[in-house]
Formats: C-alpha cells, structure tokens, sequence
C-alpha cells in the first residue's frame, strides 16, 4: 500500500494553530474593513485561485552539470500523480496536472486518467517535446524541429505534437503547449527570417489539428539551449505568429524567458490587451531561466503581474482566461515542499493584488500623482494577508501551514522506503 496523506491528519494538524489563526483572521478582518474591503469576498478568491502542477516539477531537477537525486524521488507518471495529490491535499488549489510528452507518455491513457481521478486530479493541459531526442527516433533535433531546415524533420514534430493532441484529448486536457529549442548557436547559422517561416509552416499543421474545445500556447524565449539566436524569442514574434494562426492560438508566458530586468508585467498587460495572453509558466530568476521558486527573488514583481491580471478580471476583459501554471525545477529542496510553496505565492500575490483601491488609483493616474499611486500598490503589497490564505486553505480541507504538515506526516520517508533508490530513474529536468 502506497502511503496517502489522509483529510484526518490534516484536520488534526490544524486544530493545533486554529485558535491562533482565528484570532489574527479577526484582526485583518477589522483592519480590511476600515480600508473598505470585506475579508470573506478575498476568502472566497483565494478558495477559487487554480494553478497546474507540471508532473516534471515533483522530480529533482538538475543543472546543466550534474543532478542530485532525492530520496524517494518518484520513478513512473503514476508516482508523480501521487506526489502530486499530496500537494493537493495540503493546499488544494493545485486539482490540475500539465503532462510532458513523451517524458510522462502513459501506456493506457485510460488507466492514467482514471488514476489522477481517483486522487481529485484531472489534466490540464499536454507540453509537447520536441528539444531532445527520444531512444529509437528515426531523425535528430540536434539542429532543431518545428524550424528545421529538413522538411522531414520537420514533419517528424510535427507528427509528434499531432500524437500529443489525441493523447490530451483521451486525457481530458484543454490545452497543449508548445516550446521549442530551436535556435542557433552562432551568427550565420540560422536564416532568421526563413526559420519563423518554416517554424510558422510546422504550427499552421499542429494548430489545423486542434481539437474542439482545445487551446494552442506557444512560449517564447530569449535563449537556451541556443544561445546565440532562438527562433520564438520574443513576445512581439510570439503575439505575430498567435494572430497568424487564428483565434485558438495563444501566447504563453515563462517567468524565466526574457533578458534580466525587462518589464514582464507589461507584456502582460499588452497580451492582455491584445486578447492574447494564454497564461503562465510560473517561477522566479536572478539572472537566466534560473526555474527558481515563484516569488523568491521578485515577489514585488510577481505582485505587479497580478496587479494586471486581477485588473482584467474585474473589468470582465473579453476573452480573458489565463492558465496557471508552475514550471519550475527543484535542485536543493524537496520538490513537494517546493511546489506548495509556490503555489501558496500565487495566491499571496493574487489576494494583494485584490486589495488594490483601483478607483483611488485611477484618479492618482488622472493627476499624474506618482507618489499616491505607488503608495497604493505598496498598501496592498506590505499587506500581510497569511490569514486570508491560511484560511482558505483551512476551509477547503488543506493544511493551515503546508510545509509543516507535509513534515510532519512523514510522507517523504515513506516514499524513500516504497521507492528504492537502486531502481530509481531520472525524474525530472537534468
Ligand atoms: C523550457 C520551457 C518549457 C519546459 C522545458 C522543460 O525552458 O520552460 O516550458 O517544458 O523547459
Ligand atoms: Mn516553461
Ligand atoms: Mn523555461
């Protein structure tokens, strides 16, 4: 029998901080509402928030230069599923997996489907891969896929994205992500403008594939593994080649995929604006796609990214439906401890971004009042709303404190006995 978080011990867990956590709700509660704001309306946004667990995240990651294994690290997608309904369990805004193909490529998709069923999992959406090569594949992507210069290769992607379609369809995923690592390491090895068209080519093929109800995103970045020129490096190529596919294409947002310092929370305002913006991949950087943490090193900026969001939620933007979703890789934590972490930043960030006065904000703007209006994003963003959270995940069966639960059950000392190291296997992104 494989070991399983149960509601029980969450519950009882809780009872050991409920006391104090009823007091300081209390307290914010009477302080929101001089402010204006009723602390159970932001309760109920919390309890709503939903952001996708990518099923590589509960793997350890790796650098470029080595990779340390975890204990108990999960060794087939069914394991992963597992780690996943723990952290279901514990913060209960994480229902939604993201699949990697052919990482996670299940032999029945039947049986998978009704596995993550039957722990309160459903999938999200399929990321196609298309940046390595796979045991007994007939042609290389050493020198690309969806832009390569040979036709065949090409087509060869194109197949594969095509396979992970009907395969999200038997899944019941929405959604399918397409990342490339097409680029080139040198000037003069690519034909910029010949690459994108061909690039262009290969997606017209996938996105005439979609099937109903589905989605395509494509994401963009600035380099790696090429690192000279990649072929989607931007969001303006990005937003060119969505409106070229038509109105069921989609511009994905990777935390890690832009230079150091650029305005991220522009590009979504302008994604938003475009009617564009197919969702995220959260996580956090200092200096590359560094796949840290989401709100680790730039809470300030993941905060500003909600500001945007929750903006276009209130106005009922047309059209506006992002998708959540961590991307990220654990190198020196445990990855379950990790992923609730993050998961519980996007609904910090979320929650502050909800107590913005938008309408004193509107009119600083109108005055071209700099000070009021930062002053403003500040209130909102030093407003410690722990008690919100807690709460939330209180009342839809989730621990008051994750990580200590999640400690405290021992579930990672179960998983290092049930899965043994002598068979275990690389899981995650090395
Ligand atoms: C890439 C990109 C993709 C992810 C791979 C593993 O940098 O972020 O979304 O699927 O990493
Ligand atoms: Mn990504
Ligand atoms: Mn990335």
């Amino acid at each position: 029998m494989s070991f399983r978080i149960d509601e029980e011990f969450v519950l009882r867990e809780n009872r050991k901080s409920l006391a104090w956590l009823e007091e300081d709700y209390a307290h914010l509660g009477r302080q929101l509402k001089r402010r204006g704001v009723e602390i159970e309306r932001l309760v109920e946004r919390a309890i709503a928030f939903r952001v996708a667990v990518p099923s590589w995240g509960v793997g350890t990651g790796g650098t470029r230069f080595a990779r340390f294994a975890g204990p108990g690290e999960p060794r087939s997608v069914f394991e992963k599923l597992d780690d996943c309904e723990a952290i279901q369990r514990l913060v209960r805004v994480t229902p939604g997996i993201s699949l990697h193909i052919p990482w996670d490529e299940p032999d029945s998709p039947a049986e998978l489907k009704s596995y993550a069923a039957a722990r309160g999992l459903v999938f999200d959406g399929v990321n196609s891969n298309t940046f390595q090569d796979q045991p007994g594949q007939k042609l290389s992507y050493r020198f690309g896929s969806l832009s390569h210069a040979d036709p065949a290769v090409r087509r060869q992607a194109v197949e594969h994205n095509l396979h992970c379609l009907e395969l999200g369809v038997k899944l019941g995923a929405r959604s399918h992500t397409v990342w490339i690592g097409d680029g080139g390491n040198f000037p003069g090895q690519v034909h910029f403008r010949r690459a994108l068209e061909r690039y262009l080519e290969s997606l017209r093929a996938i996105y005439a594939a979609l099937p109903d109800g589905f989605r395509m995103f494509i994401e963009h970045k600035l380099y790696e593994p090429a690192f000279y020129s990649t072929v989607l490096n931007d969001w303006g190529t990005s937003y060119y080649c969505t409106r070229e596919l038509g109105e069921k294409a989609f511009s994905l947002v990777d935390l890690g995929h832009h230079a150091p310092n650029v305005n991220i929370e522009m590009i979504v305002a302008r994604l938003i604006q475009l009617g564009k913006l197919a969702g995220f991949h959260f996580n956090d950087s200092k200096y590359g796609d560094d796949d840290l943490d989401a709100g680790s090193i730039k809470p300030f900026q993941l905060f500003l990214i909600f500001h945007e969001l929750v903006d276009a939620e209130l106005e009922q933007t047309p059209g506006f439906d992002p998708a959540y979703m961590l991307d990220q890789s654990h190198n020196v934590t445990d990855p379950v401890e990790s992923l609730m972490a993050s998961a519980v930043e996007l609904v910090r960030a979320y929650v502050q971004a909800h107590l913005v006065d938008r309408a004193a904000l509107g009119e600083a703007q109108d005055k071209n009042d700099a000070i009021t209006a930062l002053s403003l994003l500040k209130q909102a963003f030093t407003t410690d709303v722990g008690p919100i959270l807690a709460m939330a995940r209180h009342r839809a069966g989730g621990a008051i404190d994750p990580v200590a639960a999640y400690r405290a059950s021992g579930y990672r000392r179960h998983k290092a006995e049930e899965r043994p190291a002598a068979t275990r296997q690389g899981a995650g992104i090395v």
